[in-house]
């Protein structure tokens, strides 16, 4: 069975990093082997929230996991705490990572152009150190803009796929081959860019009701999953994307922005009969 170390809090309430990582990554035939980064009480879009960082227990994980000399199909990590873990992080990709291992950075930061409540520039700064370790990463817009250190309402209102097409190749490297933008609207549409050394490519959704929590940690799971699995890039984000709308389409939405996240667990069944 392919291992997947997932490197994520764990939220009581939104539906989102561990909680959805756990579920889906399982659901595609994968073990998801957790290595919390924090617990929360509820994720930080709430209007109020507990949160206990984990960073103490991340040197532990590290030593047991490596007298248990452990190999990983997969690495992915998202929300971190505080930049002193996102330095553990680093070193444990380093101890864990083999020539078979997928890295996949999920640059959790901000959404909409805004910081998440727990995030600095510190914080930031060192998660663009960390992409660097990584062969696939997944940012949004807003994240994209701040690893490319550009302004993110001029970009947004150049409205142009290309143009975050061309900033996402501007990652690209010996370690990373492929840069995945994640949720870029456009006219009624919502596009997922992926850019590799063989230029770009877009998967296309409709544009339906409301923004939601966790839907990226979601992304993040199925394609961290599905391309552990073996399928291309381009499958893994066409399933993803379709897995949301689904999950979408299946939560009633009164408020633009829904802290609770989506209802994924009916749509868990489409994943389990992935190859
Ligand atoms: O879905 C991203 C995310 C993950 N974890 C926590 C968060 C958020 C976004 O707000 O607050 C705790």
């Amino acid at each position: 069975m392919k291992k997947i170390a997932v490197v994520n809090d764990i939220s009581g309430l939104g539906k989102c990093s561990l909680s959805a990582a756990l579920p889906i990554i399982s659901a595609l035939g994968c073990e998801c082997c957790p290595l919390p980064t924090a617990v929360l009480s509820n994720q930080t879009g709430f209007d109020s929230f507990y949160c206990k960082s984990l960073t103490e227990t991340i040197p532990f994980y590290i030593n047991e996991w490596k007298k248990l000399n452990i190999k990983f199909d997969g690495i992915l990590t998202g929300y971190m705490a505080d930049s002193q873990q996102v330095d553990l992080i680093d070193k444990f990709i380093d101890e864990f990572k083999t020539e078979e291992t997928t890295v996949f950075v999920d640059p959790v930061m901000a959404d909409d152009g805004v910081l998440y409540d727990t995030y600095d520039n510190e914080l930031c700064e060192r998660i663009k150190l960390l992409t660097k370790k990584a062969n696939i990463i997944t940012p949004n817009l807003t994240e994209l803009c701040i690893l490319c250190g550009k302004n993110y309402k001029d970009i947004k209102a150049e409205n142009s796929l290309n143009k975050a097409g061309e900033l996402a190749s501007s990652l690209l490297s010996d370690t990373t081959n492929t840069v995945i933008v994640t949720g870029v609207k456009s006219k009624g549409y919502i596009y997922n860019i992926i850019a590799d050394n063989s230029g770009c490519s877009v998967v296309r959704s409709e544009k339906l009701h409301g923004s939601f929590s966790g839907t990226g940690d979601i992304f993040s799971s199925i394609v961290c999953g599905a391309v552990t699995n073996g399928n291309t890039v381009e499958e893994a984000v066409t399933l993803a994307a379709g897995f949301i709308s689904s999950a979408i389409k299946n939560t009633p939405s009164s408020l633009g922005y829904e802290p609770d996240g989506v209802n994924f667990q009916k749509c868990l069944r489409v994943l389990t009969s992935e190859k």
